[in-house]
């Protein structure tokens, strides 16, 4: 049987990651693509020349040509430009919108059966465009940032019980980033809500309103201590997750930016939802009951969504 193969268009810094990261987890071969030619198959070949010591037979190309991800199993999306001082969201979202299409059209022309997630920025806007240029089903296309916004939450919460993070589960929903809604009672301990918790002296409500508060400016921490770009050890080990799902069919359940038609009383747009993740891409969005105040915050966090939506409708095409 062939190996599964994954294509990273982007050879940045998530890129690289990626690449070492699917070697490592044995998850098949792997196809670094970027327009700065050199990059790509650079960082291919000193993975590569890893393999031996790590022990993985991954095979690992490097390409500046849209041919070189025929027929890929999954494809992680990275390419793209970060927010640099001075620009404005629309700037970015402009750039990007542009960088998609050139994908989308790349993607839809060599592997159209594959599963494709978007980690580029803006993301609820990013991946719709995606799915948009490539013209792929909808439940083969997802954004990744609920796994990574989830992780972060996860991260504090073990911190602060004093816990291994393995225990924690966090339950987040919504955009990414500042707008991202965490449900604290569904986030638990070993099963015990952290409301729960709370109760039995193992925090305060003010310490887990920090914590959120922290996980919302998760990216713009990394991004203020490294002040040349931003996360992505994170990042790529989150989509890393995304991907095994989806080629091991383990119907994870994980919050992705899913393509929502009728859930959670919207039509027709990506926002972050927790979803089955199976050979099938997305098989289910969970929907579960909200109570006044998430459903306040799910409404902010989608509106902030539709706005960009609005800015990238706008675009010329
Ligand atoms: O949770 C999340 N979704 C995110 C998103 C968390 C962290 C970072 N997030 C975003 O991911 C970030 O704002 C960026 O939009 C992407 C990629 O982040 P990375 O840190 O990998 O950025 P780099 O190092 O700048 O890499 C981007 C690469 C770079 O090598 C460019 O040459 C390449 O993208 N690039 C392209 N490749 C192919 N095709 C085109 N058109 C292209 N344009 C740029």
């Amino acid at each position: 049987m062939a190996r599964n193969k994954i294509a990273l268009v982007g050879a940045g810094n998530i890129g690289g990651t990626l690449a070492l990261l699917a070697g490592l987890k044995d998850l098949g071969d792997v196809v670094l693509f970027d327009i700065v030619d050199g990059v790509p198959q650079g960082k291919a070949l000193d993975i590569a020349e890893a393999s031996p010591v790590e022990g993985f037979d991954s095979v690992l190309t490097g390409a500046s040509s849209y041919e070189a991800i025929a027929g890929a199993d999954v494809v992680i999306v990275t390419a793209g430009i970060p927010r640099k001082p001075g620009m404005s969201r629309d700037d970015l979202i402009g750039t990007n919108a542009k960088v998609m299409k050139a994908v989308g059209e790349g993607i839809k022309a060599n592997c159209p059966d594959a599963f494709v997630i978007c980690i580029t920025n803006p993301l609820d806007v990013m991946v719709g465009l995606l799915q948009k240029y490539s013209g792929l089903p909808k439940n083969k296309v997802v954004g990744m940032a609920g796994v990574l916004d989830s992780a972060r939450f996860r991260y504090f919460l073990a911190e602060e019980f004093g816990v291994s993070v393995e225990d924690v589960t966090a339950f987040v929903l919504g955009g990414h980033g500042d707008t991202m809604v965490p449900l604290i009672r569904y986030s638990t301990v070993a099963g015990i809500p952290v409301p729960d918790l709370i109760k039995m002296g193992w925090s305060s409500q003010e310490k887990i309103d920090q914590i959120i508060q922290r996980t919302r400016d998760g990216g713009a921490e990394i991004v203020g201590l490294l002040k040349t770009g931003s996360a992505f050890y994170a990042p790529a080990s989150s989509a890393i997750q995304m991907a095994e799902s989806y080629l091991k069919d383990k119907k994870r359940v994980l919050p992705c930016a899913a393509y929502v038609d009728g859930q959670y009383g919207l039509n027709g747009l990506y926002v972050g939802v927790p979803t089955v993740l199976g050979a099938d891409g997305v098989e289910k969005i969970v929907e579960i009951e909200l109570n006044a105040d998430e459903k306040a915050m799910f409404e902010h966090s989608v509106n902030a969504v539709k706005t960009l939506n609005e800015v990238a409708a706008g675009l010329p095409d």
